[in-house]
């Protein structure tokens, strides 16, 4: 698959705020989508139950693009849902949310996120005990993913939204200790701005782990605007035959519009003009 740019699309009322760029309405967001130059969008529902599967598959042919991926963050931020609550009900909870994502997403050849429903550590629960019940989670969804042939993302997240795996080799190494080898990184370049002492030797580390890429500078805006140096991303992604889609989950500054365009820009400039479909 050549490398292919996406663009955010949330549906999710309380996640305003956050690193999307487009908003809401989701015929608008495809017909903007594609005249900014994207080849597909990356959507975030509230839950795949509220968005219509035809009239999606519809919208998408009739702009020529595809699903990316699909986010399942809104679990957590508009149910408090996380892979890792101590609750056995909650965690099953979790495991349905993430599934139903999958099961929509899969429908379209897309594979969904975990990214915030990963949770966290602290009280009462040992760091140990986290990654315990992560792994759980992730050998029942991933196999669930792999049935529908896609596989399923693991997001490492930085150290202020999570204190469980911020790394891409403490990532890997914790996808080694997994039973499905279907579950892939998503490795997002604003978390890695953060995390990473050199975001590109990661890249290449992650090797044929990475399986989605979040195109982001080091302030969250599209690339370019902030001081992330993309040249030896790039050559990093090229060196280890990333195919697959790069997806602007930024902020919308100065504005939606200039968000979008930039990254394009900013995608051609890395990586030519996209392939045809
Ligand atoms: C999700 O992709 C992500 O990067 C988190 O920071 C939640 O916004
Ligand atoms: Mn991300």
């Amino acid at each position: 698959m050549p490398i292919l740019p996406a663009v955010t699309v949330s549906l999710v009322p309380q996640a305003r705020g956050g690193p999307f760029v487009l908003w809401d309405d989701l015929p608008t967001a495809c017909a903007r989508a594609a005249a900014m130059g994207f080849a597909a969008i990356e959507v975030f529902p509230s839950h795949p139950d509220e968005i219509d599967g035809h009239a999606l598959r519809e919208l998408l042919k009739k702009h020529g693009l595809r699903l990316a991926a699909m986010g399942t963050g809104a679990g957590w931020v508009v149910r408090k849902l996380s892979l890792t609550d101590p609750d056995p009900h909650l965690r099953m909870h979790a495991w349905d949310f993430i599934g139903a994502v999958i099961d929509f997403a899969g429908g379209f050849g897309a594979p969904a996120i975990i990214g915030s429903m990963q949770g966290r550590w602290g009280g009462a629960v040992t760091r140990d005990q986290a990654l315990a019940w992560l792994k759980e989670g992730l050998d029942q969804l991933g196999p669930r993913a792999h049935a529908l042939e896609v596989p399923l993302l693991f997001e490492p997240l930085n150290r202020y939204e999570t204190n469980l795996l911020h790394t891409v080799d403490d990532s890997v190494a914790f996808l080694s200790t997994l039973q499905t080898t279907n579950v892939k990184l998503l490795c997002d370049l604003f978390h890695m701005n953060i995390e990473e002492a050199d975001i590109a030797g990661a890249l290449r580390r992650g090797g044929r782990h990475v399986g989605h890429v979040h195109f982001a500078d080091s302030n969250r805006r599209a690339i370019g605007l902030g001081h992330t140096p993309v040249g030896p991303i790039v050559s990093a992604l090229r060196d280890i035959q990333y195919g697959g889609f790069i997806s602007a989950e930024i902020l919308p500054l100065p504005d939606d519009e200039t968000a979008g365009t930039q990254t394009m820009r900013a995608f051609r400039e890395a990586f030519g003009p996209p392939a045809q479909q």
